[in-house]
């Protein structure tokens, strides 16, 4: 070692230590998780609902989804798809990681919101208010954009 390299070791082992601010360092963001997007797609009375929304989370410290409630919906469910010995199969899904920095976009076939026991249909043109519960962030409310069977292809497309 060198009279040169020696003062970046000292910062080096201080940094490793924590006993000083390593410039490269972010200091850490409280989560905040927001919704950038939410659709769902038209359903009958009586008949099961999915909604997908686009969570991003803002900060760089992870938060979780604990519950989801929708208007006129006696039981909303966070569902993932999962391949069991080659057959896709839902399974629920009760407290889901966001991560910090991250963003999770529900779609078919992946992460999506299960409404079941539908007090009134959904109806496309409409509206469906969903309030999503988060650990840290707390409340975060959107209205789900109710899309026709064709847009719904449309968009898979
Ligand atoms: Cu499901």
């Amino acid at each position: 070692m060198n009279a040169r390299s020696a003062p970046y070791l000292l910062f080096g082992l201080l940094c490793l230590f924590g006993l000083s601010n390593c410039s490269d360092e972010k200091t850490p963001v409280p989560a905040k998780v927001s919704v950038t997007d939410s659709w769902t797609k038209e359903a009958d009375e009586g008949a099961r609902g999915v909604a997908y929304v686009t969570l991003v989370n803002e900060g760089t410290e992870p938060d979780r989804l604990l519950s989801v409630a929708a208007q006129g919906i006696q039981m909303a469910e966070v569902h993932n798809h999962i391949k069991d010995e080659g057959v896709m199969r839902m399974i629920s899904v009760p407290s889901l990681e966001v991560p910090g920095s991250g963003t999770l976009t529900f779609q078919p076939g992946g992460l999506h919101i299960m409404l079941m026991g539908l007090e009134r249909p959904i109806v496309a043109g409409e509206t469906l208010h969903m309030t999503l519960k988060f650990e840290k962030t707390g409340i975060v409310t959107t209205d789900a954009r109710v899309l026709t069977m064709d847009e719904v292809l449309e968009r898979a497309n």
